[in-house]
């Protein structure tokens, strides 16, 4: 069918306008504003050129997606400044409302990037324009936000910064052919529908939690995660780099926390660890996605593979044996020490030291044996020690009982959305991100036969993991103090790349639709339809996912 439709087009002649595979609407999470226009897709040829306005974060950005296209495409795409006239001629011609006909063979076409502030909305939406009431001004799009217009003659991506520019060229990817995801070449015809769409992020937090501590896992396959999120518009990725079971980043200052803590996982495998090297890795492909770290250390539970490598933070100072089970809550650096507070400072700092991204999450779940004050000076002193570093303090819910800090963010993970004690942390000045176990846990299994996975917060289906909504989940929580969403991942049960995988596809983007698009545009109906055209896109990338019977696969 698709030959044919080919050889008809043809025989139409020069004007190359068949149905495009996609519709301008079908990106997941769903634009604020989409706005078809059918008689103005753009095909990539050979001649398409990469046309960036002269700004560093622009290039960046327009060779991130050059080296997207380029396997699938076997085109050149080359990068190049803007000339001078640019602005001018594909708007222009838009504008007029005759598009000139364009071919394989035809004049260069352009995908404009342009992150300058100095664009004006006239630019991009002359007055001759029949530009959409309503649409919000450039200026508007805030610090994430984009423009793509797409007609015959171009490809235009506004954004007032890269991070902008980047979720326009995510959604120009999700508009290409599925085969697009291949990485070798296919033939094939690369239309995208014509149109505009304007679109921004609800909440400025979207993320997702991998724990590398119950099993390690390697650099190459935290960066395809990466991918993963970034892909979906997701901006922060939780590193879990500590637990009972293995601690898996290297301090100088306590050096026998990463080789002997990380040498144990979940199951007695070797587990491993990040040298400082491997960790600015995983920071900098991450940035390059306009993805933000933050790491966890978690205390002042979960630190029996901290007490192996140096029992005198111990209580009694008793070397504990290692721990390759899945039980919580029996661990514990000594509060009452003042070397824990040496211990503390020192590995925040370091790790602070190697992050760029603001946050620093300090953990706090599930300290059985510290209770009350012992519980709460000892949280009390670590938001201080946080502070020092100049990062804002993260933590699960738990910590609400210890004093507020200034900017400090409680990750909720509880699965009753009455939850009074939150309430009263957010009258208190906490914001949360929140990961309901019952409906945003990657490790809940999809259903009673899923392989791997728990079921303590029940299963969760990608309609499940759809159905709610974030800003009035908490009672007595006003949207304004939710900074967002985060899908933890964690992993007892979860050993290869390909169960992270299983467990992440397709529930990933249920929450991340949840986090990036305008309440008004929720819609399981039209979800569930959207989500089955990732299927061949996941395939195309050889990705592992799960074929949940929610999703109408094709
Ligand atoms: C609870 S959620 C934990 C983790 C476990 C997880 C398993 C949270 C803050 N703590 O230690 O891995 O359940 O689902």
């Amino acid at each position: 069918a698709a030959e044919l439709a080919r050889t008809a087009t043809q025989t139409a002649g020069a004007q190359l306008t068949p149905a495009a595979p996609v519709a301008l609407g079908d990106v997941v999470p769903a634009p604020e504003r989409v706005l078809p226009d059918p008689a103005a897709d753009f095909t990539l040829t050979a001649n398409t050129v990469l046309r960036i306005s002269p700004d560093g974060g622009a290039r960046d950005v327009a060779v991130f997606l050059a080296e997207l296209l380029r396997p699938a495409t076997g085109l050149p795409l080359p990068v190049a400044d803007a000339a001078p006239t640019d602005s001018a001629s594909p708007a222009g011609a838009h504008a007029t409302g005759t598009p000139e006909p364009v071919g394989p063979s035809g004049a260069p076409l352009t995908l404009t990037l342009d992150a300058a502030a100095t664009v004006t909305v006239d630019s991009v939406a002359g007055p001759g324009d029949a530009g959409p009431a309503g649409l919000p001004e450039t200026g508007e799009l805030g610090v994430e936000g984009y423009r793509l217009d797409v007609t015959p003659t171009a490809v235009r991506i506004t954004a007032l910064t890269a991070a902008g520019l980047l979720h326009g060229a995510q959604t120009l990817r999700q508009l290409l052919p599925a085969a697009v995801e291949s990485r070798t070449p296919v033939t094939e015809r690369w239309t995208v529908p014509g149109g505009t769409i304007v679109d921004r992020p609800r909440f400025a937090y979207r993320g997702a939690m991998l724990d590398v501590a119950r099993h390690f896992f390697a650099v190459e396959d935290v960066l395809r995660v990466i991918d993963h999120l970034a892909r979906y518009k997701l901006n922060h990725l939780h590193l879990h780099l500590t637990d009972d079971q293995g601690w898996r980043i290297a301090v100088d200052s306590w050096p026998r926390l990463a080789p002997v803590g990380g040498a144990t996982q979940v199951g007695g495998g070797t587990g491993g660890w990040y040298t400082k090297d491997d960790y600015r890795r995983i920071v900098a492909y991450a940035a390059r996605r306009h993805v933000t770290v933050v790491p966890e250390i978690d205390l002042p539970g979960h630190t029996n593979a901290a007490l192996v490598a140096y029992p005198e933070l111990a209580p009694g100072k008793v070397p504990p044996p290692p721990y390759t089970g899945t039980e919580v809550g029996f661990s514990y650096v000594d509060p009452a020490d003042e070397r824990t507070y040496d211990f503390v400072a020192d590995v925040l700092g370091e790790v602070a030291a190697l992050t760029p991204g603001p946050w620093l999450h300090i953990g706090g779940d599930e300290a059985f044996k510290v209770k009350g004050e012992a519980y709460t000076g000892f949280v009390e002193r670590a938001q201080r020690i946080v502070e020092s570093t100049g990062k804002t303090v993260v933590g699960w819910h738990q910590l609400a009982p210890a004093a507020h800090v200034d900017g400090r963010v409680l990750q909720w993970w509880g699965t009753n959305g009455d939850d009074p004690d939150i309430a009263a942390a957010v009258r208190g000045g906490d914001r949360l991100i929140l990961s309901p176990g019952n409906r945003a846990y990657l490790d809940m299994k999809y259903a009673p036969d899923t392989p791997i996975g728990h079921d303590w917060a029940g299963l969760i289906d990608v309609h499940r993991a759809y159905d709610w909504d974030p800003g009035t989940h908490l009672t007595d929580v006003p949207a304004e103090a939710v900074l967002g969403v985060e899908a933890p991942l964690w992993t007892e049960s979860v050993t290869t790349l390909a169960d992270i995988e299983f467990l992440l596809l397709p529930r990933l983007p249920a929450l991340a639709e949840l986090g990036w698009s305008p309440r008004a545009t929720h819609d399981w109906a039209g979800f569930r339809e959207r989500l089955a055209g990732h299927g061949p896109r996941w395939t195309a990338a050889g990705i592992t996912f799960h074929r949940s019977p929610d999703v109408p696969w094709p």
